[in-house]
Formats: structure tokens, C-alpha cells, sequence
């Protein structure tokens, strides 16, 4: 009798920590990409705890959504993987009867999505941003002299202009299917042809540059220019506003701006998905639909300086930001983007190759 009844107890106990663990989602962001206290107001509101971890590459995100069993029930891929993690059968249709805050979402930006996931069937858009430069204005003018227009590529792939400012510091993402098209652009080349030769030429110019280039990596520019130890760095446009938001904070002195250059520069969507082996789709649903929720949608784009495609949280969202044409480009800015396609397997392949020799010099 006493052995059932502490089995009982175990098996009870067992239970709750089985429907304690059932209660917690699993969610995979991008890192300096969502509110102080986002997590907090959707535990408060639900009851459902969050585990939280962050990446900052695609390629990274994608190999653990193509070995499968990540455990996470929330990821956010840019729109181009996306599209191919898609037709791989990474991720669930979402059932929209879920998701009653979709009516909240922009339909015009929601169709630029439906570019990559036909009828919106499997994501909706988490930010959106833009690729370009971020510097430090007093540094660049120190060295290129104050008449200089930082409205250009040239300021990061023309050797002789980067070659001044190698001391102060230059980076660049570590994000092959961006760096290279937008070298090819320069070049003016079309930044989404797939010709071998052209994929060449953008990494031929990256690796002519790169004894000018302090490091690649696609998350530490934020702080290291906010703290003026980097200068210029080619990144994501929130996170180089976050870069001023912080050393205004720090109030150091200094100063950072961010331009899409005149020649163009990418765009994209990242998208808020659920693998397809999602532990806990229901509590994902709950998560994705508490996101397009106006208030907790304009917090977060008040927190991390990134657009969002939600259109009732507009009013909520900082006149600061949403007059500021790195955050929402100017009609004639849109113009000059351009939108990724994804890299079929060969071209994958050569792309990975040449970002290998561009960093390596192998
Ligand atoms: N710190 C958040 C960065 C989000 C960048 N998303 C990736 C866009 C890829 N084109």
C-alpha cells in the first residue's frame, strides 16, 4: 500500500512536471530583437512560461530547422529561407482561426510576404528592416574630411576610401547571401543573379577590401559602436539605431547615423513560423498572435528601432521612428531596394565556398 501510494505520488508529481513543462514555450529570435518586457507581459497574460535563446545568422537558424527536433515551437527566419525552408516541409500551416490579431496586420506588406509564402499560409511579418551602413559620423569626417557624403557603398567597398578608415574600425555582416549581392550591386551587377561569374566579382571586390575589415559578425557591431570602437559597420537597420540609442544612453560622445546607399540596398522580412515538429503548437498560436497585438507590437519597435508590418499599432509606435527614413524609407528609398530570392542548392553551395576564401583568404 505504501509503495502504490508513493508511486502515486510520483506518478502525480511526474504528471505536473510533465504538464508544467507542457506549459512552457520554446522560442529561437534573432538576439537584440524584442522588448525588456515582452516575455514578462505574455507570461503575466497567459500564465505560459518562455524559454528565450537567440542567433544571429540565418544559416544558423536553418541548419537546426533542416536537422529537425530543435524543441523550439517559435522560430523567425528572414522571408528568402524562409521560402526554401518552406518547400523542405519545415514548418506548420498556421491555423489562422488562432490568430484573430491578423486583422491587424498591414495587407500591403503582408502581400510582399506572400511573395515567399504564398497566401501568408505559414508566417507573418515579426520586423522588417533594411541593409545598410552604420558609422560614426565624427570619426568618418575626421578621415574623409567634413565635405564628405556618406550616401554610398563606395564608403566600405571602395579600397581607397575604406583603406582611411581601417583604423577606426570596420565590420561587416557575417551573412554571405547579403554581403556579396550587395557587392555585386555596387559592381552593378543585378544583386540576385545566380550567375557564377557574377557571385565572383562580388566576392573578388569583398576579398580586395578585406585587409581593411576589422572582423565579420552580424550581432557585436551594436556595442562596439556604440562604445567608438568601430566606425563604420555595413549592418541592419535597427540595430545600428540601437547602436545610437545606447551611446546616447551612455552619453560618450558619440555619434552614430545610418543610410541606405544611393545605389540600393536589400530589404527583407523576418517572419514569425512554427517548425513543423513544434512541441507546442497551441501555446505557439497563443505566442504568434499575442505578438500582432498593437501595444505589445509598437513596444517592441520602440525598444529595438525596427519596422513593423502591423498597421494598428502605428499610432502607438514613436513619432521618432516612424518619421525616420532609415526606419521607414521614403518612396523614393523604396525604389532603389531590393527584395532576396533564394539560393537554389548549387548556387548555395558556391556562395558558402566564396564567403569561406572571402573571410579566410582559402
Ligand atoms: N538584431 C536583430 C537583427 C535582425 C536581422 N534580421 C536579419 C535580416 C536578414 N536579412
Amino acid at each position: 500500500m505504501k509503495t502504490r501510494i508513493t508511486t502515486a505520488l510520483i506518478a502525480l508529481a511526474a504528471a505536473g512536471a510533465v504538464q508544467a513543462q507542457d506549459n512552457v514555450l520554446h522560442v529561437y529570435n534573432w538576439s537584440d530583437y524584442i522588448a525588456e518586457d515582452t516575455l514578462q507581459k505574455f507570461t503575466d497574460a497567459t500564465g505560459i512560461e518562455v524559454t528565450y535563446d537567440v542567433y544571429d545568422s540565418n544559416e544558423v537558424l536553418e541548419a537546426k530547422m533542416l536537422a529537425g527536433n530543435s524543441g523550439y515551437d517559435v522560430v523567425v527566419p528572414t522571408s528568402d529561407f524562409l521560402q526554401r525552408q518552406i518547400a523542405a516541409g519545415v514548418y506548420m500551416p498556421l491555423d489562422k482561426s488562432k490568430l484573430p490579431n491578423l486583422a491587424n496586420m498591414d495587407p500591403a506588406l503582408m502581400a510582399g510576404a506572400a511573395a515567399y509564402d504564398p497566401g501568408n499560409e505559414h508566417a507573418v511579418i515579426y520586423m522588417w528592416g533594411t541593409t545598410g551602413i552604420g558609422y560614426n559620423t565624427k570619426a568618418v569626417a575626421e578621415r574623409l574630411g567634413e565635405d564628405y557624403t556618406v550616401d554610398s557603398w563606395a564608403l566600405v567597398f571602395d579600397p581607397d576610401t575604406v583603406s582611411k578608415l581601417a583604423d577606426c574600425g570596420v565590420s561587416m555582416l557575417d551573412a554571405p547571401t547579403e554581403m556579396i549581392p550587395a557587392a555585386m550591386n555596387y559592381l552593378g551587377l543585378d544583386p540576385n543573379s545566380t550567375n557564377k561569374a557574377d557571385l565572383e566579382a562580388g566576392a573578388a571586390l569583398i576579398e580586395k577590401v578585406r585587409p581593411y575589415i576589422r572582423y565579420f559578425h552580424s550581432s557585436q557591431y551594436i556595442s562596439d559602436l556604440a562604445n567608438g570602437d568601430t566606425c563604420v559597420a555595413v549592418g541592419w537597420s535597427g540595430d545600428v539605431f540601437q547602436a545610437q540609442a545606447r551611446a546616447d544612453e551612455a552619453e560618450n560622445g558619440v555619434e552614430i547615423a545610418y543610410v541606405i546607399p544611393k545605389e540600393g540596398a536589400l530589404q527583407w522580412f523576418d517572419m514569425l513560423a512554427i517548425p513543423a515538429d513544434a512541441p507546442h503548437p497551441d501555446l505557439a498560436h497563443k505566442f504568434i498572435n499575442f505578438i500582432m497585438d498593437p501595444q505589445i507590437t509598437a513596444d517592441i519597435t520602440n525598444y529595438v528601432w525596427y519596422a513593423n508590418a502591423n498597421a494598428a499599432s502605428m499610432p502607438l509606435v514613436d513619432p521618432e521612428i516612424t518619421s525616420d527614413p532609415g526606419i521607414f524609407p521614403t518612396e523614393a528609398a523604396k525604389a532603389n531596394l531590393w527584395a532576396s530570392v533564394p539560393y537554389d542548392a548549387r548556387t548555395d553551395r558556391l556562395v558558402t565556398r566564396l564567403w569561406t576564401r572571402v573571410k579566410t583568404g582559402q
